[in-house]
């Protein structure tokens, strides 16, 4: 089984190369592959020149920020095309603990989507103002309620996709890019009938560089759950 994790990264040099040691680190077969968005900081720049000595990383480098989920489709593709088996996804900043890697690889022996929850077994996060927590949970009630997707945290970023299911998804239809592309990922795999399993993980806000969340990416995350569902009932008349 060949894995690969795919890391979105923009303005992440403080974190970048201490979190592709750490994830070699726990699993050192694991390839990585990093999709920067032209970051001003040199993100782009420090990879590439490990990439000269380690042969288990590549490099997506796109002109400018053009978002996060087209950056998750880019490498996606990329990863598919180059044969791996399982695709995973985490953020650069710390806030995915690169030691549960192994509980994701193991748990792709049996599932198709693997998602690290915040919400299976209570609440996991640590180090978040109160508001931006209340949002989450609030963000995931409503999504659940909305399309009845049996997901606790649909809009976290820690996850693994095994390719067959991956491949089945046209992800030259996704528009869609803060938490509403983690939406509505899980939301296709779910409809294709992917088996999907939650672990529990513990996320850690960043200590390093900035956030880039943004109001807009909860609009749109309000509006795609509506979308979907509506998409759902047109196409296939069901609810
Ligand atoms: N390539 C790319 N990466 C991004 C973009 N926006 C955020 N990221 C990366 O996506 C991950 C999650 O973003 P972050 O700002 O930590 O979001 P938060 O944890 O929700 O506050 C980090 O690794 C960021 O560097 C973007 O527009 N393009
Ligand atoms: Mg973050």
């Amino acid at each position: 089984m060949k894995s690969i994790v795919c890391i979105p990264t923009y303005n992440e040099s403080d974190n970048i190369l201490r979190i592709i040691d750490a994830i070699h680190d726990v699993v050192a077969d694991l390839h990585v592959l990093v999709i920067d968005d032209g970051s001003p900081d040199g993100t782009a720049d420090l990879v590439r020149r490990r990439m000269t000595t380690d042969e288990r990383i590549y490099l997506i480098e796109r002109s400018g920020k053009l978002g996060l989920g087209t950056a998750y489709c880019a490498g996606f593709a990329e990863a598919l095309k180059l044969g791996y088996d399982r695709i995973l996804q985490m953020d650069a900043d710390f806030s995915h603990d690169p030691k549960e890697l192994p509980r994701f690889l193991e748990a792709a022996e049996s599932y198709d989507l693997i998602i690290g929850s915040r919400y299976v077994s209570g609440v996991n996060v640590i180090n978040w103002p109160m508001s931006r927590l209340l949002l989450s949970w609030f963000a995931n009630l409503y999504t659940r309620t909305i399309t009845r997707m049996p997901i606790a945290d649909a809009t976290g970023g820690f996850k693994c996709f095994r390719s067959d299911v991956l491949s089945k998804i046209d992800l030259t239809a996704i528009r869609s890019n803060g938490y509403a592309f983690q939406i509505e990922m899980n939301y296709r795999a779910w409809r294709l009938g992917a088996r999907i399993k939650e672990l529990p993980i513990i996320f850690v806000d960043r200590v390093s560089g900035e956030s880039k969340m943004s109001k807009n990416i909860v609009y749109e995350a309000a509006w795609l759950v509506w979308k979907m569902k509506l998409i759902t009932i047109i196409t296939f008349g069901k609810r």
